[in-house]
């Protein structure tokens, strides 16, 4: 049967990952076979120094000196504020409509705070018809095309854990109405979990390393080799969107967002909302050090999260939402000649088989994991603006089963959306003794994205007597 290579083996023991060689030596048939293809995936140079850094000599990822907030463009208040919107805004739009920009869906993740099996874009949160996640974006992008006239061509960010089911989710729903050939999927690398002591990669099972998506810093990489920085050149996109698969209201290629990163000639530009308290478990975009960039909420201590400005507001208010602008010259740059962005540790608890072939389910933290974020490359960003948007409009995530960012207060954030523009319309909607919306309501975004687009789109006569779903043709 066939095994490892004396080169190979002498590789891995370079690496401090000798053991991997006895397990391959001690599997048979199929799990022999894929556990080899596993290992031959590593990289193993970039494991030993993780491993040696990380790991034995314990280094912490720095954040730097002094956390500021960060300068940002504050929801427009003062009527120059909005002429300033209105301005950017139309800049944006007239970059839309020359098909300059391209979007990205981060959807590599593994979701497992949710709990839900599979790719989190499966998960059905619409209240009313079982919309999902996928659903909504993808009927968003097509409501873009057709607004702006442009191409807006679709990289759907996967990882080996979840590409098939991905593709397939694309593919049952005949990419959800958009052209086949307009959504792209990148899928993004992995890195294995080692023990926290030794340093020792782990097995998941005895045929497959424990292994898990890079972070989402691995889409500049996986957009590098998979050609699509290239592809994005030639289709004239001189700029990508990134936006998360779990937050199903996010106004994607946001026109105001794009027009004031252009204006400020960035590589890479922001979009922030206010944190509604210190706990909120968000990144803030500060300046860290005269520099922008983010600080992971892991990373802040309680007593600056939870420090107030002279107004009494929250001094580190800026909550990241994770959804940026970026050049695509600039992507180049950071991946040229492998991926220039500081690693992360994080301590996690990862079950495993030993060397014996037995199941081990850790009650505490056992591993290491490594991550990159995306957000760190705008340390190397020449210029970047941090654009504040309004959390009811742009925000609200499905990170958790229950709680906060939960199912329920995406509902509960899209019926009070939902409900403004059907008000704004003219139409009644009915409200609990709360003031909450008595119904659940979904509006398809290719009838409307906007309060506006509803207001004009919307036939007369239109009432809300129960739950609610206005589809694309009504
Ligand atoms: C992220 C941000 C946090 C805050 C919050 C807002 C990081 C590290 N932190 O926290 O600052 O902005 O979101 O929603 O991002 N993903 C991949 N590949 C990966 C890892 C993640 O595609 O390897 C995607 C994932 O599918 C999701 C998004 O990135 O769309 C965020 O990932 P997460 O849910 O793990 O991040 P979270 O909520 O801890």
């Amino acid at each position: 049967m066939s095994g490892l290579g004396d080169d190979e083996r002498r590789a891995l023991a370079d690496a401090g990952q000798a053991h991997l060689a006895d397990r391959v030596d001690a599997a048979s048939g199929e799990d022999r076979a894929t556990l080899l293809r596993d290992i031959r995936g590593l990289d193993l140079p970039l494991v030993a120094d993780l491993v040696r850094r990380f790991v034995l000599a314990r280094e912490e990822t720095p954040h730097g000196g002094e956390i500021q907030p960060p300068e940002a463009i504050a929801l427009p208040g003062s009527p120059e504020e909005r002429d300033a919107e209105a301005a950017a805004a139309a800049r944006g739009e007239e970059f839309l409509r020359a098909g300059r920009l391209a979007l990205v869906l981060l959807a590599g993740g593994q979701g497992s705070r949710l709990g839900f099996d599979g790719p989190k874009g499966r998960y059905p949160y619409g209240p009313v018809t079982g919309l999902t996640l996928f659903a909504q974006h993808a009927h968003r992008v097509q409501a873009l095309r057709r607004r702006y006239g442009a191409a807006l061509p679709l990289y759907v960010l996967t990882s080996p854990a979840n590409d098939d089911d991905t593709r397939r989710a694309f593919a049952e729903a005949g990419h959800f109405g958009l052209d086949p050939d307009s959504v792209r999927f990148v899928v993004q690398g992995t890195l294995p979990a080692v023990d926290m002591t030794t340093g020792r990669i782990l097995l998941d099972d005895v045929g497959r390393l424990a292994l898990s998506p890079d972070g989402h810093g691995g889409l500049l990489m996986a957009l590098r080799r998979s050609g699509a920085l290239e592809r994005m050149r030639a289709d004239g996109n001189t700029t990508f969107f990134t936006f998360q698969v779990d937050n199903p209201i996010i106004r994607v290629a946001n026109p105001a967002f794009i027009g004031h990163h252009l204006e400020a000639d960035a590589d890479m530009s922001n979009l922030a909302v206010r944190k509604h308290d210190p706990a909120e478990r968000v990144g803030v975009i500060a300046r860290v050090d005269g520099r922008t960039a983010v600080v992971e909420y892991s990373d802040l201590s309680d007593e600056l999260a939870a420090l107030r400005a002279g107004d009494g507001r929250l001094a580190l208010w800026a909550g990241n939402i994770a959804t940026h602008l970026v050049e695509v010259a600039f992507a180049d740059r950071l991946t040229e000649g492998g991926l220039h962005l500081p690693f992360h540790r994080a301590v996690k608890r990862v079950p495993h088989v030993d060397a014996a072939g037995r199941r081990v389910e850790p009650d505490e933290p056992n591993a290491v994991k490594f991550e990159t974020f995306i957000f760190d490359a705008l340390g190397q960003a020449r210029h970047s603006v941090t654009v504040e948007v309004p959390r009811e409009v742009d925000f609200s995530p499905i990170k958790n089963a229950d709680g906060s960012d939960s199912p329920e207060t995406a509902r509960r954030d899209l019926n009070r959306l939902y409900a403004s523009w059907l008000e704004a319309a003219g139409v009644a909607v009915a409200r609990d003794a709360d003031g909450e919306p008595l119904h659940d309501l979904e509006i398809d975004p290719r009838l409307a994205l906007d309060a506006d687009e509803l207001a004009a789109r919307l036939p007369p006569g239109t009432t809300i007597t129960g739950p609610t779903a206005l589809g694309p043709g009504d």
